[in-house]
């Protein structure tokens, strides 16, 4: 598997090789993976900098090469869109920071079989504490006729026919998370050679996790067997199972990192002044429910699994419970009542 002459195996390398164990692959996939691990590499320099912006110039300012200054979500955007707009396998992309999704109409990109989402910085208002933030993604196959420029049910599959979905955590490391229906597999970014590396090989999520993961301070908003469900987490006498610790970072990719490493549960429900929760369906629930259950965890709505909600339009939001297989079916059981 590994290359002889090194231990070190780059992403493009892992996904060629992916793509050798199945005949009929065409590498389309590996393509569209190495366009979006590019573009997570500009975005990494920029995010490695940003406590330097006073320097550089605040946001909106010019920096001292005397160039736009631009908020870093919108540059993820930006970059995110540009690198796969000239990708050899995108035919258009919908993301949290564009209202309406974007189809690509230049001769080659409406034959392209692929249509990406993705959220291109989230947890951005974490940066000036410098806090760990992330980009997140999936991948799906068009349903509309090729020849012509993709169509708004492109995207709005459920997240059951997601081919391939990951993040790119900006941290004390930068890494990138992918799955497929090979499993799931981490690289972890080696800044002197400018490639992500394998490092972390079939991740699982922990079955039995004892981490739960949610804005207690909503508390007050949430239905009475929530609040049970929360009591329950931090009671001393559960019958099979150790005190739960609460760690809540306020950064989805980040939370969720740590969920699918350690094991643990994160929430994000609904309350009594939002019906569905903050989080979006398409480009943050969807892609993180595919991955943990990819690694043997549940995401679910409470009501059912994410992955099976059928949306309706770009940017709604459902309530998740996210993680560990144990954390989620006992959340399941004690807030259906
Ligand atoms: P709250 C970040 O703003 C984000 O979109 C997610 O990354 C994170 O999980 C959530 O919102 C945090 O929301 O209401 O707890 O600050």
């Amino acid at each position: 598997m590994m290359n002889p002459n090194r231990h070190l195996m780059t992403l493009d390398e892992f996904t060629v090789y992916q793509t050798r164990q199945f005949s009929h692959a065409t590498g389309e996939m590996s393509t569209l993976l190495r366009d979006i691990g590019l573009a997570c590499k500009f975005i990494n320099k920029q995010v490695n900098k940003a406590g330097l912006v006073d320097i550089l110039g605040a946001h909106g300012a010019v920096n001292v090469q005397g160039e736009e200054q631009m908020k870093l979500d919108v540059f993820a955007n930006d970059v995110l869109i540009n690198v796969l707009q000239h990708s050899s396998e995108c035919a258009g992309i919908a993301s949290e920071e564009n209202d309406d999704f974007l189809a690509f109409d230049d001769d080659h990109s409406v034959n392209s079989k692929y249509v990406v989402m993705f959220d291109p910085l989230d947890g951005s208002s974490n940066i000036d504490v410098n806090a760990s933030i992330g980009t997140i993604f999936c991948i799906y196959k068009r349903v509309s006729p090729l020849g012509k420029p993709c169509t708004q049910e492109d995207f709005l599959q459920k997240g059951r026919n997601i081919m391939a979905a990951g993040y790119v955590i900006y941290g004390s490391s930068t890494m990138l998370v992918y799955a497929s229906r090979l499993g799931v597999n981490g690289f972890t970014l080696e800044p002197s050679i400018g490639e992500f590396c394998l490092s972390h090989r079939d991740m699982k999520c922990p079955e039995k996790g004892k981490i739960y993961s949610i804005n207690q301070g909503n508390t007050a908003k949430y239905d009475d067997n929530l609040k049970r469900f929360l009591d329950y987490c931090m009671s001393e006498d559960k019958a099979n199972s150790l005190p739960w610790s609460h760690r809540y970072i306020g950064s989805m990719v980040a939370d969720l990192h740590r969920t699918l490493i350690k094991g643990g549960l994160f929430m994000y429900p609904a309350d009594c002044k939002n019906a569905n929760g903050k989080l979006r369906l398409l480009y943050e629930c969807n892609p993180m429910s595919y991955i943990i259950e990819m690694a043997g965890g549940i995401g679910s709505t409470g009501q059912e699994a994410i992955l099976d909600v059928q949306p309706t339009e770009l940017h709604q939001r459902v309530p998740i419970f996210i993680g560990s297989k144990n954390q989620v079916e006992k959340a399941i059981e004690i807030i259906r009542g």
